[in-house]
C-alpha cells in the first residue's frame, strides 16, 4: 500500500531529507499566505539556513497561515507540515522534503487565536505572500482602500479580523499593550517597494483605529522591502503523480519549481533577530528598489505580456509561447528597446545578461507555467509591471509600441472572449468592470482606461496613451494576436 508522507514515514522518502531535527524547532516566524510560492522559496531559504547551523536556529520554525481557504492545511496537517519540493529542469528532477514548516492554520476558523499567536513574544518575524490583491489597496496609488469589504469588516470587528492588515494591527496592538517588542514584517509579494507600501497601509489602517498605535507602529516596526524570485506554477494532479513516483511517498501538497531563486532583502533589521538567510544565498542590501524595479518590469512585465498575448495566440504555457520565434523576437525587442532603458542597473547586474537568463528560465520545458495562471488579477498587476514603464517611455518621448500591444492584450483578454469567440474565464477582482459590453473598440478602450485604480488619474486622460492602445487593440481584433506580435517585429 502507498504510504503518505508524515513524520513517521519521512525516513523512507527517496528524497533529500531535512538536515536538522524538527523536534527541536520552535516557531519564530508566522507566514501569512501559504501558497506554492512561499513553500518553494521562503521555506527553502529557511531550511537551508537552519541546516548551516541547526543549534543556532532552534527558534526559527514557521507557522503557516491561510487567510481564507482550508485546502493547504487539509493537505499539510495529516503530513505533519511536511511536503516535497521538486526542482525541475532539462537535466532532471530533484526532490527534497522541507522541514521548517511546523504547522498550518486557517485564519477564519479561529481569528482570535491567530491574533494571540502573532502576539506571542516567540514570534519575531512575520513574512507575507498574499498576492497583490491581499493588500486591500488601490494599485495605482498604493493607498489603503477604506471601502474594501474586508477593511470595513475589520474596523467593525477589530478582535476578529479577516484581512492581512487587520491581523497585523490587532497583534501589534496587543504587543504594545503587553510591552512586547514588535515583530519584523517582511512582504514577499511582487509589489513596488513592498515594505514601504505595507508600512503605509498598516499605519493608515491603524490610524483608523487609534492614532497612538499608528505612531508606535511607525516608530518601532521594521518593514524591510524585498525582491523575491522563483518560478513556481500552481501544482497539478500530474505533479502529485510525479512526486509519488520520485519519492515513493504520497504527498498531497508538493510544489514544483525551477532551479533559479533570488531573495534580496533591505537590511533594516537593526538589532532585531533573524535567521541567517544570507547563508542560504539571500542578499541583504541597503537599497532593494533597483532590484525590485528590474524584476517587476523585466520579469513580471514580460510574464504578463506572454500571458495575455500568448493565451490569445492559443498557447497554454509560457514555455510553449517562447518556443515560437515571433514571440522570442517580440521579447528581445521588448526588453532591449522598451524596458531596459527605463530600469536603473542594480549593483553587480548586467541587464542584457539578466534578460538572456530570463528567456532561458521561461524556456525550461519541465516547468508547465500556464498563461491563464499569470493572466489572473491583471488589474492588480498591470500598474507596477507595465504602466510605470509606459509612463517613463511617454515622458522621454520614446517608442512604446510593444507595451501598447500588451495593454491592448490585457483589455482583449479581460473583455471575456477569445479570438475564436469562446468565453475566457477571467479571474480578476475587477472582472465585471473589464468585461466588454458591446461598445465599439475605441469606446471600450477608453472606458477601461478610465478605471483609475489601474490607470491612475493620468493615463485615462492622456490622448497619446489612448490612441496608442486603441490602435494596438484594433490590430488585435482585426489581425489576431499572433499576427500583431509578428508584425511589430518588422517595424
Ligand atoms: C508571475 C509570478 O503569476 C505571476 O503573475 O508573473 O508569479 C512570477 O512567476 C514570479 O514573480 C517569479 O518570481
Amino acid at each position: 500500500m502507498t504510504q503518505r508522507l508524515d513524520s513517521e514515514t519521512l525516513k523512507n522518502a527517496k528524497a533529500r531529507l531535512p538536515g536538522f531535527d524538527r523536534a527541536r524547532l520552535t516557531p519564530g516566524i508566522v507566514h501569512i499566505g501559504l501558497g506554492a510560492f512561499f513553500r518553494a522559496h521562503g521555506v527553502v531559504y529557511n531550511d537551508d539556513a537552519i541546516e548551516t547551523d541547526p543549534a543556532a536556529h532552534n527558534g526559527w520554525g514557521i507557522i503557516g497561515v491561510s487567510l481564507r481557504s482550508p485546502s493547504q492545511r487539509d493537505k499539510l496537517a495529516p503530513q505533519d507540515g511536511l511536503y516535497t519540493t521538486v526542482e525541475r529542469s532539462a537535466s532532471g528532477d530533484r526532490p527534497r522534503i522541507m522541514g521548517s514548516l511546523l504547522q498550518a492554520i486557517v485564519a477564519p476558523e479561529d481569528p482570535k487565536s491567530l491574533v494571540d499567536t502573532l502576539a506571542d513574544p516567540g514570534i519575531r518575524i512575520v513574512t507575507i505572500t498574499v498576492t497583490e490583491k491581499g493588500y486591500c489597496h488601490d494599485p495605482a496609488t498604493g493607498r489603503l482602500n477604506p471601502a474594501h469589504p474586508d477593511i470595513v469588516h475589520d474596523l467593525e470587528h477589530p478582535e476578529r479580523p479577516m484581512s492581512l492588515l487587520g491581523f497585523l494591527v490587532a497583534a501589534l496592538k496587543l504587543r504594545r499593550e503587553r510591552g512586547i517588542a514588535p515583530f519584523t514584517i517582511i512582504s514577499c509579494d511582487n509589489l513596488p517597494s513592498n515594505g514601504k507600501l505595507l508600512r503605509g497601509l498598516v499605519r493608515d489602517f491603524a490610524a483608523l483605529r487609534d492614532d497612538g498605535l499608528a505612531t508606535w507602529i511607525e516608530s518601532t516596526v521594521a518593514f524591510p522591502s524585498t525582491m523575491v524570485d522563483r518560478i513556481v506554477p500552481a501544482s497539478t494532479d500530474d505533479d502529485l503523480a510525479l512526486t509519488l513516483d520520485l519519492t515513493g511517498l504520497q504527498d498531497l501538497a508538493p510544489v514544483i519549481h525551477e532551479p533559479f531563486r533570488q531573495w534580496v532583502i533591505e537590511d533594516v533589521f537593526g538589532a532585531a533577530e533573524r535567521p541567517a538567510w544570507e547563508r542560504a544565498g539571500a542578499q541583504f542590501v541597503a537599497d532593494v528598489e533597483p532590484f525590485e524595479l528590474m524584476k517587476l518590469r523585466m520579469l513580471n512585465g514580460s510574464h504578463s505580456a506572454l500571458a495575455y498575448l500568448g493565451f490569445l495566440s492559443g498557447f497554454q504555457t509560457i514555455s510553449q509561447t517562447v518556443a515560437d520565434p515571433a514571440f522570442r523576437n517580440f521579447l528581445a525587442g521588448l526588453w532591449r528597446d522598451e524596458i531596459i532603458p527605463t530600469v536603473p542597473t542594480p549593483d553587480g547586474t548586467d541587464l542584457e545578461a539578466y534578460a538572456g537568463q530570463l528567456l532561458e528560465r521561461y524556456s525550461n520545458p519541465a516547468i508547465s507555467h500556464r498563461t491563464a495562471q499569470i493572466a489572473m488579477d491583471g488589474s492588480q498587476k498591470l500598474p507596477q509591471r507595465i504602466l510605470g514603464t509606459i509612463r517613463d517611455r511617454l515622458q522621454a518621448g520614446q517608442p512604446w509600441d510593444r507595451l501598447a500591444l500588451i495593454v491592448a492584450a490585457f483589455i482583449a483578454y479581460t473583455s471575456g472572449t477569445d479570438e475564436k469567440g469562446q468565453p475566457i474565464d477571467v479571474k480578476d477582482p475587477l472582472a465585471d468592470r473589464l468585461k466588454a459590453d458591446g461598445q465599439d473598440p475605441a469606446a471600450h478602450v477608453r472606458r477601461v482606461a478610465s478605471i483609475e485604480s489601474i490607470f491612475g488619474t493620468d493615463l485615462g486622460k492622456n490622448e497619446q496613451f489612448l490612441d496608442g492602445v486603441e490602435a494596438a487593440y484594433r490590430k488585435l481584433l482585426v489581425d489576431g494576436s499572433h499576427a500583431a506580435v509578428s508584425a511589430i517585429n518588422q517595424t
